[in-house]
């Protein structure tokens, strides 16, 4: 089995300053380039759509001939992060058809059902224009996401449905499916990018950020453990999400049900326990991923504990034994990293996350740096948790690591 440590060799390095800033762009931009796309129909409306940090999103209303109304999401991509346009998109059209063959065909997936990319009028999987790449999917409508999780319930079916998506693309061989940004998860090389943002201080900030700059160097040993685990054999590389923010999911406005995992960007071969790291980082936060009063952050233990419930309900059977061990590890090392991922950022002049305001970026990395002191606090519960539930049974995982 490949390892995914291995499967990184063969991309050259991200520059050691990544030279990106982000950029915004209009309704009226929008709108000239949606006709390109294989839309029916007049084009009643067009209106930004405030998500993420990396691209801009646009919706916009048609009316067939026939009266009916559809709608669809555009997205500007960001070449300046995602430089290999091609192989994002090819990743994309990979995971959708797999997804949506899946989900046509096996009855006991429902009510799953897959993104569906729009093509342009030429049949290509998106569009070059003179000032950036677009691309279209059709609006899912029917469905609602939360920015911030409400209830124990909530974090189980997010987490059962994103298990499910790691389970569902388990068919899908990982060698199709490119490294579309070179080592984006590997924390070892995160640390190196902060490292280098330190010595250049390109911006004057590192004066200011001694404190969060010596919370990462004390656990340089944290941030080793996944890829020597890897590198020993302990488990496999797999295809993951890589964005497993609870507002990438989209969930049945009656039933409540998780019915769609969007956001693909970074839908690639990685380590599974990324997914739930990142999940807990998201979703199990007492506060808002930017919220500047430290007083308000943490992890909250009832919504970690119904993550890892939902979690292996959807990905255990696919999981092995050293994976599961792994799970109270990945929590505090994916939260660790996406802190020094902003960190670098801001040390680096906020030139990769797009920033509303001052320090918008160091008041993201505090949050993540807070929360994960507060998993070291309550590290004995959220493992004994992860225990209780393999001994018990609820884990069919345990095979020993291939
Ligand atoms: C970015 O797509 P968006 O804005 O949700 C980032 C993720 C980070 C996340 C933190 C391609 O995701 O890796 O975890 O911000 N995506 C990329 O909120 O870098
Ligand atoms: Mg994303």
């Amino acid at each position: 089995m490949a390892c995914w440590a291995e499967l990184a060799f063969d991309v050259p390095p991200l520059p050691s300053r990544v030279r990106t800033l982000a950029h915004h762009s209009s309704p009226d931009v929008a709108r000239a380039v949606v006709g390109a796309f294989a839309i029916d129909g007049d084009l009643l409306e067009i209106r930004s759509f405030d998500r993420g940090h990396i691209h801009d999103t646009f919706v916009s209303t048609w009316r067939r001939a026939d009266g009916v109304v559809r709608r669809y999401l555009h997205q500007r991509i960001n070449d300046r992060v995602f430089t290999d346009v091609p192989a994002l998109m090819n990743n994309i059209a990979n995971v959708t058809s797999h997804l949506a063959t899946r989900y046509g065909a096996a009855a006991e997936v429902a009510p799953m059902r897959s993104l569906e990319l729009v093509p342009t009028r030429a049949g290509g999987h998106y569009l070059v224009t003179e000032d950036a790449p677009w691309r279209t999917y059709v609006f899912v409508e029917g469905t609602r996401s939360f920015d911030r999780c409400d209830s124990r319930e909530r974090a189980h079916e997010a987490a059962r449905a994103f298990g499910q998506f790691q389970a569902d693309l388990a068919g899908l061989d990982v060698r199709r499916l490119r490294e579309t940004i070179p080592r984006f998860f590997s924390s070892p090389y995160r640390l190196l990018q902060l490292e280098d943002a330190i010595a250049a201080d390109l911006v004057g900030r590192v004066k200011h950020a001694r404190a969060e700059i010596s919370f990462v160097q004390m656990r340089r040993q944290l941030v080793d453990a996944v890829e020597s685990a890897m590198r020993g054999g302990a488990f496999p590389a797999r295809i993951v999400h890589g964005d497993t923010k609870l507002n990438n999911l989209l969930f049945d406005e009656r039933s409540g049900r998780a019915v769609c995992v969007v956001d693909l960007d970074t839908c690639m071969p990685g380590w599974s326990l990324y997914d739930f790291g990142d999940l807990v980082r998201f979703t199990a936060a007492r506060c808002k991923e930017d919220e500047p009063d430290l007083a308000q952050a943490g992890m909250d233990l009832e919504l970690y504990t119904a993550l890892v419930d939902g979690y292996l309900e959807g990905a255990g059977a696919l999981l092995t034994s050293a994976e599961v061990a792994m799970l109270p590890l990945a929590a505090r090392l994916v939260t660790l990293t996406v802190g020094m991922r902003f960190l670098a950022d801001h040390l680096a002049g906020d030139r990769y996350f797009k920033v509303a305001r001052e320090n918008h970026n160091l008041d993201r990395a505090r949050v993540q740096f807070a929360m994960v002191s507060d998993m070291e606090r309550q590290l004995g519960s959220m493992e004994r948790w992860v225990r209780g539930r393999a001994s018990a049974g609820g884990v069919t995982a345990g095979r020993a690591a291939e």
